[in-house]
């Protein structure tokens, strides 16, 4: 556990290079190796109780629900119908949680690679995990990958909630992943997944979105702010089978009493609408990729 020294937590990554966060820690709550990854859970001085995986934060309870409630409200409420929905990863169940709260899911299948980590969320991240108790949820565990081979148009809606792009969720990233998706989705289906940082994974996002577009009629990329996250920020990336779709302006407009009565803390139509106006340096990149590959 090299990342916490003399009462801090420091995040370092090859895929953000010579930066790092670093959190105070209170007491570590939780730290043990499963297959596929170090589970590590602490108590942090600022941030409540932060969960990280192979030394990246996931989640920490004071800012979570900006990445949980827009991977989910930003593909939920661009869909006319969102019967059906599919969760890639999400171990930690925030974004289980917010999915169910949506009143027109009517069922979600989640396929989480790794056990311990839901295991570890229920214990000490309830107030996420919660999503766990829904009767619509029907849970898997095994590869997502594989998972969304065996399926073809069966969901309105598919969510990758993954860790970034090294170790267990590398081939979240691929073209061939979002081959399977396309069939996974129904007509008319949506995807969401998350992407990281436009400040930090420029040419990545432009080179999902280039790939994206030979397989989707629309794509978009959109971001929210996250001060635990690598760079402030997580983008994701949308994509639709229907070329009507218009993801910039929200199918459902959720008013004030529903936004309240689902507690949502971040999302709102405004933020929807704002979450796809992108800085110039990060614009001009992924518009001339969509130019070019239309
Ligand atoms: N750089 C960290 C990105 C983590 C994305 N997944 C977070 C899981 C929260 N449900």
């Amino acid at each position: 556990m090299d990342f916490i020294k003399d009462g801090w937590f420091t995040e370092t990554c090859q895929l953000w290079p010579g930066q790092a966060l670093s959190l105070e820690v209170e007491e570590i709550l939780c730290n043990k190796k499963s297959e596929y990854q170090e589970i590590t859970v602490f108590r942090s001085k600022t941030y409540g109780t932060v969960l990280v995986l192979d030394g990246v934060i996931q989640c920490t309870e004071r800012d979570e629900f900006a990445y949980q409630e827009m991977i989910a409200y930003l593909p939920l409420l661009s869909h006319p119908s969102p019967k059906k929905v599919l969760i890639i990863g999400g171990g930690d169940g925030g974004v289980l949680r917010e999915v169910v709260k949506c009143p027109m899911v009517e069922s979600v299948t989640q396929c989480e690679i790794d056990e311990e980590v839901i295991n570890v969320s229920k214990k000490y991240l309830p107030e996420m995990a919660k999503g766990f108790q829904s009767t619509k949820l029907t849970l898997k565990i095994g590869d997502g990958f594989e998972f969304m081979k065996q399926n073809q148009d069966a969901f309105d809606i598919i969510i990758t909630d993954s860790t970034d792009p090294v170790g267990p969720a590398e081939s979240l990233f691929k073209e061939s992943y979002y081959q399977h998706i396309k069939e996974a989705l129904r007509n008319g289906g949506i995807l969401c997944s998350q992407v990281d940082s436009a400040w930090l994974h420029l040419e990545m996002i432009k080179e999902m979105q280039t790939y994206c577009k030979t397989l989707f009629p629309v794509v978009e990329y959109a971001y929210s702010s996250i001060p635990s996250y690598p760079g402030g920020q997580n983008g994701y990336m949308l994509c639709s089978k229907n070329p009507e779709t218009n993801f910039k302006e929200p199918r459902k407009t959720l008013s004030k009493e529903e936004i309240e009565n689902m507690d949502l803390k971040y999302y709102n139509p405004e933020i929807h609408r704002a979450s796809f106006i992108l800085p110039e340096f990060a614009r001009k990149e992924l518009d001339e990729c969509m130019t070019s590959s239309a």
